[in-house]
């Protein structure tokens, strides 16, 4: 290929050094590393199952809860390299949550009190279609703040925040029944259902803990409110939940600490809560007939409270759905075997694992074989005839994920510091392992479900302590990679987490999910429907309005496409409501326009076919440039432009542009043979990506239209140089004709990546 303009070859050198770059030999022998690093093989064979070569893909995909700052992390495993985090409860710049118009009215609907500014994300959940991921959609809990947030995987963006109506603080969601009909919120910390001030003496009588059954309809993507139901219970301090599957389907389990129902106060003498939450032996493992419940509220049984229906614990008791069973002292997981046969439960202050055995507690229930009632009237099913086997695991169980073969689980052990591998049908130990420090939850891929892949483990410990460089008091989380493909489990990599306690991780096959990777030309993301205010190319307009009162609105509707925005400046006067509608035209894969304007916190990402508003005040007279944040092209720094804030009453002195550079008919010859440079090079990568089998990629048939689109306005420019230059107006002539080539280096640099694509994926030369 010919190179001729000076210009496009130092634009395009990077990518034929990048190729060169490939086959060079590397200094020194693997040996040589190994000496140089302190490394073991096995240290190389760990690296070997986790190293990702570039452009090579995860087999799995994490879901991590972001803990404190209410979002959610993506990794790849076994990578566990970072791919994304999604804004959730919390604003998050880059991507213009929180900050644009639309996602603003998420967050504003999930608000509590109006001014919450973040979540404590703990349950990520997977949508499940017959207990197996289906990879559509994610939902995560936040503590603090009762809520429970929707995130659609088909663009991995928040969607919905639905604030819980009668909790005020709930941690045992969420998690998903098998067919993402619903969606459960347990509470944790026991308190009054109205909002109002109930002393706490009133402890046993007023406040309530309880389970929410949020309604999720599929067809809309939404969870549905006006569905839902809260099953009232007694203010235990209700934990962890999981669903029923297979066997146990239409029932659900939720554990709970402190059923002591002790009211601390240390202040006034009294023992801690620690102290008064942890003396009994045993808590309640609450065991609910959701199905029954979802009738009950159909039949009118439910009283509303906060406007919502809820079932008080007489009206479950007197229809067999609501039932306890002793659990060991302060136990927090809970989680039902593949086969929905088991569930097992974990003390923290026991060394005991608990599998409870469906069977028995239905035998136990059909045979009213209850050792008595709690203070509320609820049945209690003794633990002896609803165990399986109690297994001496360690110290600090916690929580307990399902392995590929049938019996084989891994629990955490939190004191232990290890993770225990063992046989829960035989009831015996198979193999432990040390991680580093103190573990909480911890993930096998797809481990939660009717079918778990096993392979992978990941540790999530609480503490790191030493692992990493030291980087001040607040230490990152350290999540630990674990092979699980063996008898004996091997640990591989270590993960520092910097943003928030994870508590959950859910990780899905990476082939079972499908996301866009543009939206529909003018999408409005959070609603899912094409935006009122998509602009097209053309027909951007700024217009400014004024209402009796003399309350004017600017409103913009303006378009971003490589390297422009439109409009370029924008006017209004101090006092003014600032409306800015923006489009980004284009069609690429991953050319992503941002969008911020000085002193204004407006600060937008425009994803490929999104259309994104910001309303603001412009209340200040005053100069504000505006720009693209995107480094999205070698001219993305000229995508720029000004607010201009003008006083009341401002009069312009002339229309005309000033400009800094005049140019002659010289420049625009010599811009016109730069241009048809430009043009051969063009013309060549056309002839090799049109000589080829291109069609056969996808992506390359992406770059293709969008190259031709760059092309349709490079030829658009030309006409406005030619038109220009046929009057002599070399000033214009010069411009358009740079207009012009800002085109074609475009559409030259997207040939090229086409290019190379082609020929790393071994395209075919199909005609000469
Ligand atoms: Cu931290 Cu599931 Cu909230 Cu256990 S939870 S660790
Ligand atoms: Cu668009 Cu930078």
């Amino acid at each position: 290929m010919k190179i001729v303009s000076k210009s496009v070859v130092s634009l395009l050198a990077g990518v034929s050094i990048a190729l060169g770059a490939i086959s060079t030999a590397s200094a020194s022998s693997l040996e040589d590393v190994m000496k140089a690093r302190g490394l073991t093989q096995k240290d190389l064979l760990a690296a070997a199952k986790t190293y990702t070569p570039t452009g090579g893909r995860d087999e799995y995909l994490a879901f991590s809860s972001g803990g404190q700052s209410g979002q959610v992390i993506v990794y790849g495993i076994p990578s566990m390299r970072i791919l994304k985090y999604i804004g959730v409860f919390t604003p998050e710049p880059w991507q213009g949550y929180g900050f644009d118009d639309e996602s603003k009215k998420v967050l504003a609907e999930g608000q509590v009190n109006g001014h919450i500014t973040y979540g404590d994300t703990h349950h990520p959940a997977l949508s499940e279609t017959n207990g197996d991921y289906d990879g559509q959609y994610l939902f995560i809990n936040d503590k603090a703040n009762p809520r429970i947030a929707v995130i659609d995987l088909k663009d991995f963006e928040t969607k919905q925040i639905v604030v819980n109506p009668v909790f005020k603080s709930s941690h045992g969601g969420a998690f998903v029944s098998p067919n993402t009909d619903y969606i459960i919120e347990a509470a944790q910390y026991p308190a009054p259902y109205e909002n109002k001030f109930v002393p706490l003496e009133d402890f046993n009588d007023k406040y309530r803990g309880g389970m929410t059954y949020w309604k999720f309809d599929r067809k809309k993507g939404r969870i549905d409110p006006s569905h839902s139901f809260t099953v009232m219970a007694p203010p235990y301090s209700q934990d962890l939940s999981d669903f029923g599957k297979r066997a146990s389907d239409g029932w659900s389990f939720t554990n709970s600490f402190c059923s002591e129902r002790y009211v601390g106060g240390i202040e006034k003498g009294r023992p801690p809560y620690e102290a008064g939450c942890s003396q009994k032996d045993t808590d309640f493992l609450h065991v609910v007939n959701w199905k029954k419940a979802e009738q009950l509220v159909k039949a009118g049984k439910a009283v509303k409270i906060n406007g919502t229906d809820v079932l008080p614990i007489d009206v479950m008791v007197k229809n067999n759905a609501l039932f306890l069973i002793p659990e060991s002292k302060s136990p927090h997981g809970v989680d039902v075997s593949p086969d929905g046969k088991y569930i097992i439960v974990s003390g923290k202050l026991d060394s005991h694992a608990t599998v409870y055995s469906f069977d028995k507690i239905q035998k136990a229930i059909k045979n009213k074989d209850f050792e008595g009632k709690d203070a509320y009237g609820i049945p209690i099913i003794s633990m002896k005839s609803a165990i399986h086997k109690q297994v001496e695991l360690g110290l600090g169980p916690l929580h307990t994920q399902y392995g590929s073969r049938s019996c084989v689980v891994y629990t955490s052990l939190y004191v232990d510091s290890m993770v225990a591998k063992w046989d829960y049908c035989e009831g015996k130990v198979l193999d432990k392992i040390s991680i580093h420090y103190n573990i909480g939850h911890l993930v096998t891929m797809e481990g939660d479900t009717v079918s778990p892949d096993g392979k992978y483990l990941v540790a999530l410990n609480k503490l790191a302590i030493d692992r990493f460089n030291p980087v001040g008091p607040l230490h990152p989380q350290n999540h630990q990679l674990i092979d699980i493909s063996g008898d004996k489990m091997v640990l591989l990599y270590d993960m520092p987490i910097p943003l928030g306690e994870p508590h959950y991780v859910v990780a899905i096959r990476a082939d079972k999910l499908k996301p866009i990777v543009r939206f529909k030309s003018g999408w409005n993301s959070r609603t899912d429907t094409r935006s009122k205010f998509k602009t097209r190319a053309g027909r951007e307009k700024t217009t400014r309005t004024c209402d009796a009162e003399g309350n004017c609105r600017v409103v913009v509707n303006g378009t971003t496409i490589r390297s422009h925005i439109t409009p370029e400046t924008i006017e209004a006067v101090a006092g003014d409501t600032v409306e800015i509608h923006m489009t980004n035209l284009e069609r690429a894969e991953d050319e992503t326009h941002g969008f911020a304007i000085f002193a204004h916190n407006v600060n937008l990402s425009l994803e490929p076919g999104a259309t994104v508003s910001a309303t603001f005040k412009a209340g200040k007279e005053g100069v504000y440039p505006y720009y693209c944040t995107e480094f999205c092209s070698a001219l993305h720094l000229e995508m720029e432009g000004y607010l201009l804030v003008k006083p009341k009453g401002y009069k312009a002195k002339s229309v005309a542009g000033k400009t800094g550079q005049t140019y002659g008919k010289s420049d625009y010859e010599k811009q016109v043979k730069t241009n048809n440079d430009t043009q051969a090079v063009i013309n060549s990568v056309v002839g090799y990506i049109t000589s080829t089998n291109y069609k056969d990629f996808p992506p390359v048939v992406a770059l293709v239209e969008d190259a031709t689109d760059q092309l349709g306005f490079a030829d658009d420019a030309k006409k406005k140089a030619e038109t220009a230059a046929a009057k002599s107006d070399w000033q214009n002539a010069t411009l358009w004709a740079g207009q012009h080539w800002q085109y074609q280096v475009k559409a030259a640099d997207i040939g090229l990546r086409a290019k190379t694509y082609l020929e790393q994926h071994g395209a075919k030369v199909i005609k000469k």
